[in-house]
């Protein structure tokens, strides 16, 4: 499957930037595309200024609302990052369409993080645009969730997250919902966290878009897993996870290369079913498996490894936790390596993180609307007391 990934502000710039390494990975390792472009937008030239992989020119990494922001930013306010981007559209669409043969693309992906201005604004009306100006391509989101500090130390947080997941369902084909919380890893710096949290967000997606741009005989699994395959299964509220296992079995068949031990074989399955828990132990949110409608699974490992016993496995493990999604699977055998399993669930008819933002931000606004209530009396009260003072004006 091959994207048209766009990152939106700082987070989704970082992260379409990890999906552009990604494809330099494909390409050299595997001789592939599957991202056919790759561009960063934004408010803020400083952050389009540090990214690294995505083509250092104005036509992948495009500046937004200079003349508004002074190419600063919009300061956490999202209303100003959709204002912008539905007054910049033509210009993005424009470079979006100029660059690449857009019948090349299956989709489009469109990164953002739901607490900060410009992404959380742009994503929902670049979305709802380009699903005009391209009818018959999917256009799906991928959206981070903040930090927990962050929602306790700032108001605009819950405000902008639920703004930004309501608009997007409204207008996406699905939402991959990434909770960073969930990624945080307390031992190192931010910096350090931010960029290994994208490089883990981005890591299922690597055999998932392969698999089904595969043409090496040798590569092509029992059951292929392509394009059609992941666009019928994404829908709504999506989360998606990653598990794999070291090669085990690789000091077995150093001493005896041409025996399969027939506990190889229970082994391989044992592994199989450890990628999976660790996949679903490491969704990127938390959400109850019983509410997909829809779920898909790709297992990678070294040819050898997949057997029809081990598929077996893990489509009944996931159909007793998920009885009632349609589930897709596939198989995607490699030379070497560990065994690897992408998992994604998604039509998820509840996921309690983003009901919670919604009740939170319901409450907020009235909280804020009895605030601003108490802040106009008082000025009310010094206006009608300021009338009697004399002015040296
Ligand atoms: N996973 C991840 N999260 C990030 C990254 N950078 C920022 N965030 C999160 O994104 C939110 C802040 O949004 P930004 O993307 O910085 O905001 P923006 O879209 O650039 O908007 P403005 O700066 O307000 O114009 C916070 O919740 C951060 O924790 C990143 O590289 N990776
Ligand atoms: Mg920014």
């Amino acid at each position: 499957m091959k994207l048209v990934v766009v990152g939106l502000g700082q987070c989704g710039g970082r992260i379409a930037d990890e999906f552009a390494r990604m494809n330099s990975r494909a390409k050299s390792r595997r001789g592939m595309t599957i991202v056919t472009g790759c561009f960063a937008v934004n408010t803020d030239a400083a952050d389009l200024s540090g990214l690294s992989a995505i083509s250092n020119d104005h036509r992948h990494r495009i500046l937004i609302g200079s003349r508004k922001t002074g190419g600063h930013g919009v300061g956490k306010i999202n209303e100003l990052g959709a204002e912008i981007a539905r007054e910049d559209a033509d210009k993005v669409i424009q470079t979006i369409r100029s660059s690449r043969n857009p019948q090349e693309t299956d989709a489009f992906l469109l990164c953002a993080s739901a607490a900060g201005g410009t992404g959380s604004g742009a994503i929902s009306v670049m979305t709802q645009l380009l699903k005009e100006r391209y009818v018959d391509k999917p256009v799906y989101n991928l959206i981070v969730l903040p930090f927990d500090h962050e929602e306790a130390t700032e108001d605009r947080t819950v405000y902008n997250v639920a703004t930004c997941l309501k608009s997007s369902y409204l207008v996406a084909d699905a939402i991959f919902l990434i909770d960073n919380q969930r990624y945080i890893m307390k031992a190192s710096s931010i910096k350090h966290n931010l960029a290994r949290i994208n490089a883990q967000i981005v890591q299922p997606f690597f055999n998932l878009l392969c698999a089904g741009e595969e043409t090496k005989p040798r590569y092509i699994g029992a059951k292929i897993l392509d394009g059609g395959d992941i666009i019928q299964t994404l829908s709504g509220w999506t989360t998606v996870g990653y598990g794999h296992t070291i090669p085990l079995g690789f000091l077995r068949r150093m001493f005896a290369p041409d025996r399969r031990h027939f506990r190889d074989k229970a082994s391989e399955t044992a592994k199989g079913v450890q990628a999976l828990d660790e996949a679903i132990s490491g969704l990127s949110v938390k959400c109850n498996p019983l509410d997909a409608k829809r779920a898909l699974y790709l297992v990678s490992a070294p040819a050898r490894e997949i057997n029809v016993d081990l598929i077996k496995e893990l489509g009944s493990y996931i159909k007793n936790m998920a009885p009632e999604a349609t589930i897709r699977s596939g198989d995607y055998p490699r030379d070497k390596g560990d065994m690897n399993l992408t998992l994604i669930l998604s039509e998820m008819s509840d996921v309690e993180r983003v009901r919670n933002y919604f009740t939170k931000a319901i409450n907020l606004i009235a909280e804020l609307k009895k605030r601003q209530e108490g802040v106009v009396s008082t000025q009310r009260g010094i206006d009608i007391t300021i009338k009697d003072i004399p002015s040296l004006l």
